[in-house]
Formats: C-alpha cells, structure tokens, sequence
C-alpha cells in the first residue's frame, strides 16, 4: 500500500493536464482501479485482517481523490494565469472611431421652419406624393389648358389601358395636403405642408425632385396685412435678424390677390447677405386663397377667408448656408454632406437661435 501510495501521489504531481488527472484516477479508483481492486478483497480478509486494511485502504482512496482534486485546480489556476498574461487589454487606449451620419441641410431647414411656424400656431400635415390630378391642379383651380398640366413640366404615372382610375401624377407642390387638411379639419384652420415636390426640369438651378414647405390659415377676417406679418416674422426668426419684405402683385390660380415676395439682402464680392443692403431677392410666391380653392377644400367661402404661401426649402438652405450648388444637394457625395451637413443632436430650437 505504501508503495501503491507514492506511485500515485507522485505520478499525479506530475500530472500536466486534465486528461492525464483523469487517467490516474480510473487506474486507482475505477471499476477495476488498483486500489478498487484491494478494497473488493476486503470480504476474502480475516476480520481482524480486515479491521486493519479497511481503514488504511480507504485513507488511501480520499488522499488519492484529494490530491486529483487539488491538482486539478492548480491546474485550472495557471491556465487562468497564463491567459491573463496572454490577454492583456490596454484600457488607456483611444477608442476606436465609430462613423456617424450627420443631417442633410434639407432636412435642418425643414426642422427650423416648422420650428418657427409652429410656434405661431401652425400645425404640420403630411400627405401622399403620388396625387389625383384633381387634388394636385382642379381643387387648385389650375384650368385644364394650364401649362403646368403638360408632361413637360408634370410627371404624369404611367396608366394601363382600360385602367378607369382618374390620372395620377408626382405631386407638382404640397397645395393638395392642405385640400386634404381643408376636408379633414375644416376651418378655423393653420397648417404648414413641408415636403418633397417634382416637376420635370433640370438645369443650375432646377431639379426634378425638390422641397417645399406651404402655409394655410383660415379664419373670420384674414387679410393680407396678417400674411406680411407672419412672413417678416417667419424670415427675420430664420436668418436672425430682421428682414424686409417687398410685396409685388403676380398671378396664380389658386389665390387672389397674388403676390411675389422678394426680401432684403446685399450682393457684395458674389455673396448674398440677407436683411441689408438695398437690393431684393425674390423667395416666395402667396395670396389670398381664392375662393374656389376654399370650396374645394370644403370650406364656406362666403363666411371663412385666408391667406397662403409656398417658400422653396433648398434655395432657403442655400441661402442661409451659402451652398452654391443645388444639384449637389441630391448627389450623394459623402464629403459635400459632412461638409454641409449639422450635427445629429443640433436639433434647431427657438430659445437656441436656431442653431
Ligand atoms: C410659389 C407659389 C404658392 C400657394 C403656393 C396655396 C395653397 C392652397 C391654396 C392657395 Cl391650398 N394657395 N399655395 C399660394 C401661393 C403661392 O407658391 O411660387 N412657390 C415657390
């Protein structure tokens, strides 16, 4: 026994992995271990015999499971220390960059008029950009003649043959979202419409999708003393400083009067500066609505009256931002974004200028 003893305790201090701890102790404690062996003899002992070995016999076995377990967690420990060793993490490093996207002009613009006009009361409404050309030019009183009807300048949805659904097109203006707020809500009435628009033109300074925000508001006595108000609110509030506005009687179908308004700005060394000098750039087009464009909207145009307005929003963001180029706005081009583009957690607030 002795010598079976410091045959295994020796053998099992010299044990180098897991696998050969295993081995040891099927070969001592297994069904047909040696010392399993000896301790089945036990029954042929005399009991005196027996009295003696059994006891020795079975220290021997918790010594040997004993010293497996102790050396199987030394074993464990300095596999764990080896891998700290070989894993070491420098934390002080510099973290890795992550990319992050950035927000087109288009859209801070869209954010910092809503900003401003819904703090005069305006609500934001959204509609389809595929449209009924009743919604986008009859309810407007665009007569059927009208050029802005031809395929040159409206994209017009292809139609089956024995398709019976009247013409749809690509939306021309966002005028057919407020027909629609004008249904759905009625009057009293002020929403602004933002959005994407399309007309078939390409050149410097015309592309075939482009942004538009509209204004509506319906009420007793609207005038066109409430609509220069809210326009030189609404451009001195976006470029921060006061702005003039000059009024110069124009046409469109669907609002009578019509005016054009240009605002004040300067034109020094090729750069445009808005709200001084003494020449004028012309940004908008507006009026009162036309009485039949109210009835299209449901609205009694004897009892209700209002004014409205349509502002490009890519030239308002070139302006203010000085971006030369429109068709850019549209390419895609990574570095022109991250040049142009405002930090995601900007978002344009009034009590924050905007900025
Ligand atoms: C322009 C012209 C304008 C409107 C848009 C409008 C909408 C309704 C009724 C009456 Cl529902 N008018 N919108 C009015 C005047 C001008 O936009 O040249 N925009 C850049």
């Amino acid at each position: 026994m002795d010598e079976l003893r410091t045959r295994y305790l020796g053998a099992i201090a010299g044990a180098t992995d897991e696998a050969a701890l295993e081995r040891l102790r099927v070969a001592a404690l297994g069904k047909k271990g040696e010392v399993s062996l000896r301790m089945r003899e036990l029954g042929g002992m005399a009991p005196e015999e027996r009295q003696v070995a059994g006891p020795v016999l079975n220290a021997l076995k918790d010594e040997i499971s004993g010293a497996i377990a102790a050396k199987k967690a030394a074993l464990e420990d300095a596999a764990l220390d080896a891998r700290l060793k070989e894993e070491w993490l420098d934390v002080t490093l510099p973290a890795r960059r992550r990319p992050h996207g950035c927000v087109h002009p288009v859209s801070q613009v869209t954010e910092e008029v809503t900003a401003i006009l819904a703090d005069m009361g305006f609500a934001v409404a959204e509609g389809p950009q595929i449209e009924s050309d009743w919604y986008n030019f009859d309810a407007l009183n665009i007569p059927d003649h009208h050029p802005a009807r031809t395929e040159m300048d409206t994209f017009y949805m292809a139609q089956a043959k024995g398709d019976d659904r009247p013409p749809h097109v690509l939306r021309t203006h966002t005028s057919p979202v407020q027909i629609r707020a004008m249904q759905e809500r009625g009057a009293p009435l002020r929403v602004i419409c933002p959005g994407r628009v399309y007309r078939a033109d390409y050149d410097q300074t015309h592309t075939p999708m482009f942004h538009q925000v509209e204004g509506l508001a319906i009420d007793r006595g609207i005038s066109m003393a409430n609509l220069k108000w809210v326009l030189e609110e609404f451009f001195s509030a976006f470029f921060g400083t006061t702005v003039k506005t000059r009024f110069r009687a124009s046409h469109f179908p669907f609002t009578e009067p019509s005016a054009e308004v240009d605002i004040q700005c300067s034109w020094e060394g090729g750069t445009v500066k808005v709200g001084e000098g003494d020449g004028w750039l012309e940004v908008l087009g507006s009026g009162m609505v036309h009485p039949k464009v109210l009835e299209a909207g449901g609205i009694d145009s004897s009892r209700w009256q209002g004014f409205a307005f349509g502002i490009g929003i890519d030239r308002l963001a070139m302006l203010k931002y000085g971006i030369p180029d429109l068709r850019a706005f549209f390419d895609s081009d990574l570095r022109w974004l991250r040049h142009y583009g405002f930090a995601p957690l900007d978002v344009p607030t009034l009590h924050g200028g905007l900025q």
